[in-house]
């Protein structure tokens, strides 16, 4: 039997569904999804077999325009990711078209694209007529030299099959990387941190869930089979930590409670799970924040 194994790194805009993708290649969630932009953080992987071959799932942050530090250090977490891949996807939305942020994409992999294996999924297929769809398709590929051409839903899984046979059969020849049974490679106090932030995200407007950040203190095993996770929500004000809160504490109740039911389903055993919010101003300045993370923390970042 000649298995093979390899990366595939999803890169696109803020939106575009990789972490979605990501979930549905893998049949599990192991990275979060919101409607808002800017969800993904650091790289995910997540491990999809498909008959011989095991693809792993290089999630990515969306590729925009930095500003901001922890802008930069996703957006370098996000090249990197393609650059370390065997084969790259590009997910592009169908009813958002050509934007400006994908010629900038577009440019991008003129750079790194050489020799590369890069090909096209024009995601949200759901959301548009046929007909737009084809000229789009058309659009793209003379703009850039797929290797291949996908049309899927990430969502509603069409054409995710097909896209998934495609490259299990292109990795390269080899052993496969991780035991079959690991689904995700990040450490489950990680992903354990994502589900809470993905919580806080969606329950909070506008720009706070991105001036948080989670992290998993401690994880303590029980002998009954349970286990107690405690996390603290780092917010970058005064003022922040009082919404987290909410009135009465409220809000945070809410958001511990949805996240203790996803781990426990996600673990399936009982889990404990505290929480604590800290004032930290500058915890987007700080070095270990971003290890934490799994991001790079430069100067000039
Ligand atoms: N209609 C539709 N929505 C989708 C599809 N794939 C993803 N989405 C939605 O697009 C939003 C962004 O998805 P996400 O996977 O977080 O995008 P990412 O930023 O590229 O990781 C979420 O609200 C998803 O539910 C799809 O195929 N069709
Ligand atoms: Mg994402």
């Amino acid at each position: 039997m000649t298995t093979r194994a390899g990366f595939v790194a999803l890169i696109g805009e803020p939106n575009a569904g990789k972490s979605t993708l990501t979930n549905r290649m893998v049949g599990a969630k192991v990275s979060i999804v919101t409607h808002k932009v800017q969800t993904t953080r650091a790289r995910i992987r997540g491990v999809a077999l498909e008959g011989d071959s095991q693809l792993v799932f290089v999630d990515t942050p969306g590729l925009f325009q930095p500003k901001r530090r922890l802008d930069r250090a996703m957006v370098a977490a996000a090249w990197g990711g393609a650059a370390d891949a065997d084969i790259i996807v590009l997910l592009v939305e169908a009813h958002r078209g050509v934007t400006d942020g994908v010629k900038r994409i577009l440019d991008g992999l003129e750079e790194i694209g050489k020799g590369r294996r890069i090909a096209l999924a024009i995601n949200k297929i759901d959301r548009v007529k046929a007909e737009d769809l084809l000229a789009l398709s058309k659009d793209l590929n003379e703009r850039y030299g797929f290797e291949q051409t996908f049309m899927i839903s990430a969502e509603k899984g069409h054409g995710v099959d097909a896209l998934r046979e495609w490259l299990a059969g292109e990795l390269p020849e080899g052993p496969w990387l991780y035991p079959e049974d690991q689904i995700a490679d990040l450490p489950m106090r990680m992903i354990a941190a994502e589900m809470t932030r993905e919580k806080l995200t969606l329950r909070l407007h506008q720009e706070l869930p991105y001036q948080l950040t989670v992290e998993t203190e401690s994880w303590e095993e029980r002998k009954d089979g349970s286990a107690r996770i405690d996390q603290v929500i780092y917010v970058a004000r005064d003022g922040h930590k009082g919404i987290v809160l909410g009135n009465k504490g409220e809000t945070i109740k809410a958001i511990s409670k949805a996240a203790r039911e996803e781990l426990q389903e996600f673990l399936g055993r009982k889990i404990h799970l505290f929480m604590q919010v800290k004032v930290r101003e500058k915890w987007l300045e700080e070095a270990e924040r971003y290890s934490e993370m799994g991001l790079d923390f430069k100067d000039g970042n």
